[in-house]
């Protein structure tokens, strides 16, 4: 299986892939303000490479519960000057982690690989439209309403066959676009519209959106449902989200986007060492 669009291609199997989130707002969950300073997230961007991302993912739009939305032109002023120097300084792709197609397009316009879709549970199709003219990288993310209300009483018959049943069919909607199956990859939206127990309903059964036969990405770094399973604020959740990374790597998942690159890619080249000794079944 290959995840390639035209600035990037990764070829799987091979070691998971991590992406470390760089969010340029002032109000995101766990770094609301702490990358404000296009200088200092331009430096921080390079030490998340040091440490081993293999893709750096910068948001403009904080998505928490209960988050209000931004404007295309205060989110393009966030993120513009952060991206416009990452495309020429970084070795590796840097995605766009957005809702709106005029950020996106701006985006990649300037260089930006792939454009990471929280919203695809949108009706209109322009985003689509956009990765399809640009040949990039597309995430497609799985959400119940919006941020401002998706946490007030999630409520599914089946939260895994509802979640795969969704991303198949963004991956035929996509394609329908003009958008080919080798540029999307699937995430199941950890948090996103879902009470504690559908996401580890999710995480429990992950393996189940192999048969949609795309990589899926997971985001689970610092979020709540972590709090709720440990009774820890954000700074203590690491333990958490990295037994939820192995837990989903040793089944398959294949991209890992964290504010924890380090320990994640630690992590998971661990998990690789041990998988690699496996015997084949007799
Ligand atoms: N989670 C967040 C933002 N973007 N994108 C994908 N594909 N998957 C996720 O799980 C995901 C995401 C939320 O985390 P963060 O960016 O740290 O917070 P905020 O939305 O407050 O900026």
């Amino acid at each position: 299986m290959r995840w390639c669009g035209q600035r990037f291609g990764f070829r799987f199997p091979r070691p998971a892939l991590v992406l470390g989130v760089l969010n340029v707002t002032p109000d995101s969950f766990s770094d609301g303000g702490l990358h404000r300073d296009p200088g200092l997230a331009v430096e921080w961007a390079h030490r998340l490479v040091a440490e081993g991302a293999d893709l750096i993912d910068v948001g403009g739009e904080s998505t928490r519960p209960g988050a209000e939305p931004v404007e295309d032109a205060e989110e393009l002023a966030r993120v513009i000057p952060v991206v416009e120097r990452l495309c020429r300084e970084l070795k590796v792709p840097v995605s766009i982690d957005t809702r709106k197609p005029s950020v996106a397009e701006r985006c990649l316009d300037l260089g930006v690989a792939v454009v990471n879709d929280i919203g695809a549970n949108r009706e209109d199709p322009a985003m689509w439209r956009v990765v399809a003219r640009h040949g990039s990288g597309y995430v497609a993310m799985h959400m119940q309403g919006d941020p401002g209300t998706m946490q007030v009483r999630p409520e599914y018959r089946d939260v895994v066959d509802e979640v795969a049943g969704f991303l198949g069919n963004r991956l035929e909607r996509v394609q329908e676009c003009g958008v080919t199956p080798d540029q999307v990859v699937l995430d199941p939206g950890i948090g996103f519209g879902k009470s504690l127990d559908h996401n580890l309903s999710l995480l429990a059964h992950i393996d189940r959106l192999r048969s949609l036969a795309r990589p899926v990405l997971l985001g689970v770094s610092r979020k709540s449902f972590l709090g709720r399973v440990l009774g820890v604020a954000e700074t203590e959740r690491l333990p958490g989200a990295l037994a939820c990374s192995v837990w989903a790597a040793a089944r398959g998942v294949q991209l890992f986007r964290t504010h924890d690159v380090a320990p994640t890619v630690r992590a998971l080249r661990t998990l690789e060492a041990v998988s690699a000794s496996l015997l084949p079944a007799s």
